[in-house]
């Protein structure tokens, strides 16, 4: 008999079962973060026929020009999480300020904080995509959330993910206790485990940076990547390099074959490109789960206090010895 393959439902249930106290809250957002990741990855198969390419009118708050694709993978976050009764606040990469469940709309104690679209500028010639997302907890059920209460270092994420849109979709995600992958079987509709307890190596032998940013980068961060370049057989390098414009891709190889992946800050723009959290927090929390490191290049991504929701912060993400090599040279210890 060929073995039955493992399904998110079926495992949400199974994890569910060895926590007493779960109301089963948590496993029903865990399936609409899913069920978007379907709606999300339905219309970029046909993308480039129905008219969903290209760019809108609009720019975000962070002045970027917003994608037909961002506006529509960030309403299909918000119609999914709106009325399902599970979440009190959405804060995303594409809107200014944070969706507070109305009273009298059903709403649960997670919030959600999200950029529906990453790497959008692939969008138009069929490259990788993706999602992230970032679980917090909110204790009080007297009023709902305000804007700085959604503002929580990144240790305090109860669950954190990324839909990548590839050659296949997958769903990976962490609670705390390890890494799981799935993979989206179109033919059933249903997200299959795939990759189990996902563990990063230690040290890996591909770098991801955008290096056309290289003459504004500080002397420690030119040198480090200059060191990777060397050729030297004992310490595996030089180093491949790799880099796709979407950050989910990029740290999703990392996590399956090691490497380090960077947005460090620039001399002019200290505080570099990625938001701290939607994109820096909930990636580093995973990493670090699978036994890697995200690294500002001077502290923890995930100890660092947010002062703004749209916060900016440098990331140095992947095995544990490449970024610590890596903040070695930021801090002008090599
Ligand atoms: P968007 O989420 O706005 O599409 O930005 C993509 C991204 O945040 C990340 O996915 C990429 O690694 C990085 O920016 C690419 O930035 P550059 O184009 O400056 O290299």
């Amino acid at each position: 008999m060929r073995e039955f393959p493992l399904t998110l439902s079926r495992f949400i249930i199974q994890s569910q079962a060895s926590h007493p106290g779960a109301t089963g809250e948590f496993s029903n957002l865990l399936t609409q973060i899913g069920l978007v990741g379907k709606l999300i990855s339905q219309d970029l198969r046909r993308a480039g026929l129905i008219n969903i390419l290209g760019a809108t009118d609009d720019t975000n708050v962070q002045g970027e020009t917003v994608k037909k694709l961002d506006a529509i993978a960030n309403d299909d976050f918000v119609k999914v999480f709106q009325h399902s009764g599970y979440v009190c606040a959405l804060a995303s990469e594409e809107m200014e300020k944070p969706i507070s469940i109305p009273d009298n709309w059903p709403h649960g104690k997670y919030m959600l904080l999200f950029d529906p679209l990453d790497g959008s500028s692939n969008t138009d010639n069929n490259m990788p995509l993706g999602a992230i997302f970032s679980v917090l907890k909110y204790e009080r059920d007297d009023r709902l959330p305000t804007e700085g209460e959604l503002m929580r270092r990144g240790t305090e994420q109860i669950a954190a993910g990324y839909l990548l849109y590839g050659s296949s979709t997958m769903l990976v995600y962490t609670v705390g206790q390890g890494v799981y992958g799935f993979t989206l079987e179109p033919s059933i509709g249903e997200y299959l485990l795939s990759h189990e307890k996902i563990r990063i190596p230690e040290k890996g032998r591909v770098y991801a940076v955008n290096e056309g940013n290289c003459r504004k980068w500080s002397e420690g961060t030119k040198k480090y990547v200059d060191s990777l370049k060397v050729n030297d057989k004992a310490t595996g390098r030089p180093y491949s390099s790799r880099y796709s414009g979407c950050l989910v891709a990029d740290v999703h190889r990392l996590l399956l074959g090691g490497g380090i992946y960077l947005y460090p800050g620039e001399v002019d723009k200290p505080e570099g490109k990625l938001r701290l959290l939607y994109e820096a927090n909930p990636l580093a929390f995973v990493v670090e789960q699978a036994g890697g490191k995200a690294s500002t290049g001077t502290s923890r991504v995930l100890e660092v206090e947010p002062k703004k929701l749209h916060q900016r912060v440098p990331l140095l993400i992947g095995s544990r010895q490449d970024v610590e090599q890596a903040e070695m040279y930021i801090q002008g210890k090599d």
